[in-house]
């Protein structure tokens, strides 16, 4: 009688998981899984710069800037070619556009053009690079809508609630791969021994409260009064609500959110006297993490209305983001609108 494996995991890849996927969208053809599968292959490619970042000359800046008067740092270049070309030959993608480029980045023409689209934040949390703290890629898909020859801004533009998928790889501690096409948020974690990604983490569901928040007080004084209530509400000792919440604030959006998603809790990037609309871009980095938020049963509002609605206006825009457990974000909410 053979024993099964203990691990109460199945052994799960990613490639199984995505395909076996395929049969809870009739009609699928095997594009969107092939877009996935390229995803996961670019992410194994940025992580081996990145765990080996301090020995080889991949750390420090290029002498670009980007279209947010960022400088782009070495690996943040890295990570958008090779996510770009790993992409781009497929023949599923009609067009594509990246955080760290000012334009959309169309298919060349020598290869085949398909119906989706993709969104991407190749490397989040550049602050963090040369540190070696986690830092991260998220990608946002979404169904070609123009039926032009050419592809353009209508097919990119389009409001969060549309995606038909998104994700966030971490590189951190170990390589993941965390999912999500409307079934349910996975992850995977890579196991280097056998070169795959593995179910570690099934149908992740967030806490509908968490005594954990994280954003950058620094700015506080910058704040409106809202926020600066709520976040003297966070740290009034109180034992019924759960007060003081303990801060934790990584600085890599794609780490934070992700700890909040399995530990719950509040991440806020609000609006400011000096950025009236925060720091994060709402289409490579607000959309697609508050789409995996809300299919793990959490929230994700601007502090006027859901992220997922609003309708962007332009490649790079920024907007606030308070992301979180659901009961969490309808507190901050509450203080947003001036009625705490
Ligand atoms: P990029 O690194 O992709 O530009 O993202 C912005 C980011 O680094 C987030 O990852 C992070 O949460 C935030 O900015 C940190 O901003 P600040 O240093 O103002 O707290």
């Amino acid at each position: 009688m053979t024993t099964q494996p203990s691990s109460p995991l199945k052994f799960m890849t990613l490639e199984r998981h995505i395909i076996e996927g395929e049969h809870l969208h009739p009609g699928a053809t095997g594009q969107y899984s092939a877009l996935l599968h390229g995803l996961s292959l670019a992410a194994k490619l940025v992580w081996r710069e990145v765990s080996k970042a301090g020995l080889v000359n991949v750390l420090g800046t290029t002498d670009r800037m980007n279209i947010s008067g960022d400088v782009v740092r070495k690996l943040d270049e890295f990570a958008d070619q090779t996510i770009y070309r790993m992409m781009d030959h497929l023949g599923h993608l009609c067009v594509m556009a990246s955080e760290e480029n000012e334009d959309l980045l169309h298919i060349p023409e020598a290869y085949p053009s398909g119906k989706y689209v993709l969104l991407y934040d190749p490397l989040d949390g550049s602050s963090n690079i040369d540190a070696n703290v986690t830092i991260g890629s998220i990608f946002s898909l979404y169904q070609r809508v123009t039926a032009e020859k050419k592809p353009g801004l209508p097919d990119v533009l389009q409001p969060g609630n549309r995606q038909i998928g998104a994700g966030y790889i971490l590189y951190g501690p170990s390589l993941m791969f965390v999912y999500c096409t409307g079934h349910g948020v996975h992850g995977f974690t890579f196991d280097p021994s056998v070169g795959e990604f593995l179910l570690s983490h099934e149908n992740i569901r967030i806490p509908a409260r968490g005594s954990i928040y994280s954003m950058n007080e620094g700015n506080y004084g910058r704040w409106n009064s809202g926020m600066q209530r709520y976040a003297r509400w966070l740290k009034e000792p109180d034992e019924p609500t759960g007060r003081p919440y303990s801060s934790r604030y990584i600085g890599s959006l794609v780490a934070d959110v992700h700890r909040t998603l399995l530990y719950g809790g509040m991440y806020c990037y609000p609006g400011d006297s000096k950025h009236p609309d925060g720091k994060l871009r709402l289409m490579y980095e607000n959309n697609p993490l508050a789409y995996i938020v809300e299919q793990a049963g959490g929230g994700a509002i601007n502090g006027r209305q859901r992220i997922l609605d609003v309708v962007p206006n332009s490649l790079h825009e920024r907007s606030p983001l308070f992301i979180g457990s659901a009961e969490e974000v309808k507190i901050v909410q509450e203080f947003l609108e001036g009625k705490r």
